[in-house]
């Protein structure tokens, strides 16, 4: 049995740290949640987290969620793996913070909205709306990050770190639901780089296989993007 166990769903933002446990070489369980069966608001999941999301990392029987939380401590518990590329003042600590918080609390909810824009209006028509005011108001995020990437293969320079999934998991989100790709090449080359690492192509293989554990259940959860609104 390992010591760490994380909760996910296929293409959910839990792909993060488990990349990074793959990264440290870290053994792990990883044990699917359906949505579908809304497994992630029952009540053993939400002792697990009571905000009802993936990921769940469990280390010792104790859960930890957030992934920001989660990917600071692996990054603290696993120094060697490059969670977090080094720092040497406590500043230069948070500043890395700061960033897997950007992906977060900035990203993160612009992603939702385009992905699920139902969620956040119910009027009749409003969905196209939805995902158009969002996918708009990704652009300058993305601007700022390709302009980045444009400077170093990685993030922080030469090195993988948590931040390049975290990035990388955003635009593969938005993308596949019909966010326009051709303004940012750079985007699209750390796309190719991420999905060449062997630690990512050892996730997709255990969200393959979760997928495929949910679709024999007839649990399988699926999206409609919605490309065909045009942005401005
Ligand atoms: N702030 C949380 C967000 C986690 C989150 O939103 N996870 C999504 C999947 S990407 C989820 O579990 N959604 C299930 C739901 O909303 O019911 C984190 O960074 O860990």
């Amino acid at each position: 049995m390992s010591d760490y166990i994380v909760f996910f769903a296929p293409g959910t933002c839990a792909r993060v740290p488990m990349t990074c446990l793959e990264e440290a070489g870290v053994p792990f369980e990883s044990r699917v949640v359906s949505f579908t069966a809304k497994e992630q608001r029952g009540s053993d999941y939400l002792r697990l987290n009571p905000a009802g999301k993936v990921p769940v990392l469990v280390e010792d029987g104790r859960p930890l969620s957030e992934n920001v939380a989660i990917l600071t401590y692996l990054d603290s518990r696993f120094p060697d793996a490059g969670v977090m590329p080094p720092a040497e003042t406590e500043f230069d600590r948070c500043r890395h913070i700061s960033d897997l918080s950007f992906c977060a609390s900035v990203l993160h909810p612009i992603v939702t909205r385009i992905r699920i824009p139902e969620r956040f209006c119910s009027l009749d028509g409003a969905r196209s709306d939805v995902w158009k005011l969002s996918a708009e108001m990704m652009i300058p995020h993305f601007d700022f990050i390709d302009a980045r990437l444009a400077r170093s293969p990685w993030w922080y320079g030469d090195r993988w770190a948590a931040m390049d999934s975290y990035v990388n998991w955003v635009w593969f989100r938005v993308t596949g639901a019909g966010f326009p790709q051709e303004r940012y090449p750079n985007l699209m080359a750390h796309a190719e780089r991420i999905a060449a690492r062997p630690s990512v192509q050892r996730v997709l293989a255990r969200e393959a296989a979760g997928q495929e554990d949910l679709v024999s259940r007839g649990l399988h959860y699926g999206f409609q993007p919605d490309a065909s609104v045009p942005l401005t």
